[in-house]
């Protein structure tokens, strides 16, 4: 692995960055997440356990592996209380971790505004992971919200719960949602410090410091750069920005250490939640692709929503995050299937375009111009090199490269960490 590698979303979420990243971090001395929070699902496979992370970075698996919740982070303690003991009922008990001292927090009133918010759109609902990240990220940047290392400074803390509260309180009675007692919140939140006090910093300083020591860091992307508040399909988006460009403000470095971003793309596309989807297929092969991709959800266990490989999103989110190779997921969900799609441009009102519009009221009258490419029926989970694919398997391949102008760099055939074909 390079030095300093970023691994991202580059569709819907769910592209199998947990799977490439946890490949990553057996090898990595640091893992760092750097935006979003427990609205990221990750399951991870080896000595044939299943592990599932929302929160926590991959590396923790690893006793030598310093893993980093970064300041861009919205962080729930209270989850990673939980995620730390499953993971200790697992025999997970050595590891290192810790969290941004600036990294903003979601606090308990947090998910239960996501949920009164989604009523409140008129039936458009945005199908949120309902774990308060919108209301956290909105508090942040309204300057109410608490901090991690808020949670070190008892008064200060105090100070800054009681101006959150007064004005949460007189939005959640708005709401007809349950108000906060102080000293109840209070109270806990000590307790939480006792217990997350010593893994509290200043983590861009130890970042930077294992930076400069030539240490390999592992910068953990979650969700999809299409979800991004920015550069998604808005307002069916996340509140966070999952792309490496956001690496820099999220870890606490400067942009130029970043040198190496793989792009995490599915051999097809899916999408959970709401939103125009334009490869999206409604057939049988949308029934045999989400059930062989097990394409439910790890967070809400929603059903995914299923459709080919969109070259128009992944040319667009490679301009945006500066992809260097993909790793293509899935793969082996594809075998078996007569014919293979990719969507190679857009067809908007009669003219054809090659990057997605910035509306949704665009994007949902976009229609895919496929390219079709003849399947393949062998079985591939177990191939361990590119040469081995099905000549129509490779001409697959050959086109997502083609037609993106990007490398694929690594394959994955299978669930397994050693189903993972490496291109070099
Ligand atoms: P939220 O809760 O405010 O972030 O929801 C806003 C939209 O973003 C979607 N969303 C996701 N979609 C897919 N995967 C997500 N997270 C995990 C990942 C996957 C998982 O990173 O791989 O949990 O299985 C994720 N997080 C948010 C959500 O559906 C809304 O459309
Ligand atoms: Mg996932």
């Amino acid at each position: 692995m390079s030095e300093r590698l970023v691994v991202i979303g580059s569709q819907w979420g769910d592209e199998g960055k947990g799977k490439i990243t946890d490949y990553f971090a057996c090898r990595a001395d640091m893992v760092v997440r750097y935006q979003g929070g427990n609205n990221a699902g990750h399951s991870v496979m080896f000595n044939g356990h299943k592990y599932s992370l929302q929160s926590i970075p991959s590396g923790i698996f690893n006793p030598a592996t310093v893993n980093v919740m970064g300041n861009g982070m919205v962080v729930n303690p209270e989850s990673v209380l939980v995620e730390l003991e499953k993971l200790h009922n697992q025999g997970i008990t050595d590891y290192q971790l810790y969290i941004s001292d600036r990294a903003a927090m979601v606090m308990p009133w947090h998910s239960a505004l996501d949920g009164a918010y989604e009523c409140l759109k008129g039936g458009k609902l945005i199908g949120t992971t309902k774990k308060g990240i919108g209301p956290a990220y909105s508090d942040k940047y309204s300057r109410v919200g608490l901090r991690m290392g808020d949670l070190l400074e008892p008064e200060y803390f105090a100070e800054r719960l009681k101006a959150a509260l007064d004005e949460k309180n007189m939005e959640l009675k708005m709401l007809g949602l349950d108000t906060y007692d102080f000293q109840t919140v209070y109270d806990r939140y000590m307790e939480i410090a006792k217990i997350l006090g010593p893994r509290i910093v200043d983590t861009s300083d130890l970042i930077n410091k294992a930076l400069r020591s030539d240490k390999k860091i592992l910068f953990e992307g979650a969700q999809g750069m299409m979800l991004c508040i920015d550069h998604g399909t808005y307002p069916f988006v996340t509140s966070s920005t999952p792309s490496s460009a956001s690496v820099p403000v999220g870890a606490g470095i400067s942009p130029k250490w970043i040198d190496n971003v793989l792009g995490v793309a599915k051999a097809y596309c899916t999408r959970v939640g709401e939103g125009p989807f334009p490869t999206e297929l409604f057939d049988e092969i949308a029934h045999e692709i989400r059930e062989r991709g097990h394409e439910y959800g790890t967070v809400t266990g929603r059903p995914r929503r299923v459709g080919w490989f969109d070259a128009v999103v992944a040319r667009y989110t490679s301009r945006l995050a500066g992809i260097d190779n993909w790793a293509l997921m899935l793969f082996d969900v594809l075998s078996g299937l007569d014919k293979v799609k990719i969507c190679t441009h857009y067809e908007l009102d009669g003219k054809i375009i090659d990057t997605p519009p910035s509306t949704i009221s665009k994007l949902a009258r976009c229609k895919p111009v496929f390219i079709e490419m003849d399947g393949w029926k062998e079985d591939i989970t177990g191939i361990k090199s590119f040469d081995e694919l099905p000549e129509a398997a490779k001409a697959y391949v050959r086109k997502i490269e083609e037609l993106t102008e990007v490398p694929v760099g690594v394959i994955s055939v299978g669930p397994d960490r050693t189903q993972t074909v490496i291109i070099s």
